[in-house]
């Protein structure tokens, strides 16, 4: 059945008007969305091919939708639509934030820089509703749908192609103004508007997210395996498989590496946002990051108050602990030992097991605790009855065993 672009306003589609594209992009300007653009509703054939391609090699995550037509065909999300108005909402911070005062000193964890403030998903969906609450009175009959990283659409190919950025050999978009530094959403509409041209940058010659990806996670230029990539690594439940935890260094949650080192980025004349809102809270820690001690000792209170309100805390308390935990090891600070100990008493067989691996990681960094490390694993597979627990604490001692054995005494 052909959708009918009249369907439920009661108003013919809305005809073009050559007025209507600046008027949105000033109102857009208006509520804070720094960067706008108009892209055609069209099917990508290269977003089509590039999600079987992902498929096919098992890099899709469970955090995207699964029906490949319903992602590229918009007109399923929107019947009748015209337009995709594009937009991206810049979230390097304006300003230093220290940690709260007299916060005692000890091992921190680092987050991206996309989960230290307030969650980017509820303050650019509050921008987008106003924006097309405006769009809907200002043009009789105009429909929108929403997208915001959660939706059907993959935002960066739109973004792409409504002239925002360019896709970076990292896989994130590439903005002239903030770099890869802007959070993506938009409309879809019935109202057609006249399309921006795309940016046709490039990344040149440069590899380098490729070889700084500790992981190997871009397996290709263009092509991440997310299962590799360590920002999925600190949001997949469970076990964290053991090749990525030394790699995870003090990551707690998502991974800045391929951003940090694109020359895009590192640009003098790169734009900061100013979005307050987007700034790293003290509540976790500010520029310095949390620390480990704090999250590990979280009340749910604490994470209901704080943590639920970044964009860290949609996978639950257990999961940023477990990190918690895998830093404090990887951390070789003797300050982590006590707290390991103390995570080898939790009631959850998930942050006992992981500690026991941090345990035998802190160890490796420093020799002089291998000692009590030892005796404290060798304790806890006494008492242990959780099979996937034991297991871990049984890997950590023979790695500590074992590398005992090697030592010149
Ligand atoms: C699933 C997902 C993830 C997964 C997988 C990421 C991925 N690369 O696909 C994981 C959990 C790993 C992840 C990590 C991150 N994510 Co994420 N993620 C998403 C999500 C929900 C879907 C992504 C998707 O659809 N991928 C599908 C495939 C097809 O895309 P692709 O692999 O990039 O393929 C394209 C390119 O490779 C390109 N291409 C292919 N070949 C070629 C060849 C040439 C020559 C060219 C030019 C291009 C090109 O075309 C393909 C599309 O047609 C989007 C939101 C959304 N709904 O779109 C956010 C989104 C992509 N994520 C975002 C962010 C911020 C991140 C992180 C930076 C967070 C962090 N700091 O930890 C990292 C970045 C990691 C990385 N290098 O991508 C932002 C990106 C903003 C930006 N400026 O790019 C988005 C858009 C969310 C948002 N709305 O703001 N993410």
């Amino acid at each position: 059945m052909v959708p009918d672009p009249t369907a439920d306003s009661g108003h013919p589609a809305p005809r073009p008007d050559p007025g209507l594209k600046e008027e949105l992009k000033a109102q857009a300007r208006r509520l804070g969305l720094d960067l706008v653009g108009i892209a055609r509703c069209t099917v990508s054939e290269r977003d089509r091919q590039a999600l079987a391609d992902r498929e096919a090699r098992g890099f899709r995550t469970t955090f995207e939708e699964r029906d490949i037509d319903l992602r590229v065909e918009l007109d399923r999300l929107l019947p009748g639509c015209q337009s995709a108005v594009v937009v991206g909402i810049a979230y390097l911070p304006y300003r230093p934030v220290p940690p709260p005062p007299g916060e005692p000193d000890g091992p921190r964890g680092r987050l991206s820089r996309y989960c230290r403030g307030q969650d980017y998903h509820g303050v650019l969906r509050e921008k987008l509703r106003t924006l097309a609450r405006w769009l809907e009175e200002r043009c009789p009959g105009a429909r929108t749908y929403l997208f915001a990283d959660t939706e059907p659409p993959i935002d960066r190919s739109l973004a792409e192609q409504a002239g925002l950025g360019f896709f970076g050999r990292s896989t994130n978009l590439i903005t002239r103004e903030y770099g890869t530094w802007v959070f993506l959403g938009g409309l879809l509409t019935n109202v057609p508007l006249e399309p921006d041209p795309p940016w046709s940058g490039t990344c040149g010659t440069c590899t380098r997210c490729l070889d700084a990806c500790p992981t190997g996670a871009l397996v290709e230029p263009y092509v991440l395996d997310s299962h590799r990539c360590l920002s999925y690594v600190t949001q997949m439940k469970g076990y964290v498989p053991e090749e990525f935890r030394a790699a995870l260094g003090d990551w707690i949650f998502g991974c800045d590496i391929c951003q940090e080192v694109c020359p895009y980025n590192l640009r003098p004349s790169l734009l900061v946002g100013d979005h307050p809102e987007l700034n790293p809270w003290p509540e976790v820690g500010g520029d310095a990051g949390p620390l480990l001690e704090r999250i590990l000792r979280m009340t749910n209170a604490e994470f209901r108050s704080v943590w639920q309100k970044t964009a860290a805390g949609w996978r639950g308390k257990t999961v940023l602990q477990r990190n918690a935990v895998i830093a404090l090891g990887n951390s070789g600070d003797p300050r982590a030992l006590p707290l390991l100990q103390e995570a080898l008493g939790d009631p959850r067989p998930v942050i006992r097991g992981h500690a026991a691996w941090a345990l035998g990681r802190l160890a490796e960094l420093r020799p002089e605790l291998a000692a009590t490390a030892l005796a404290l694993l060798r304790e806890a597979a006494g008492r242990e009855e959780d099979p996937d627990a034991a297991r871990e604490i049984r890997a950590a001692l023979d790695r500590l065993e074992g590398r005992r054995a090697e030592s010149p005494t």
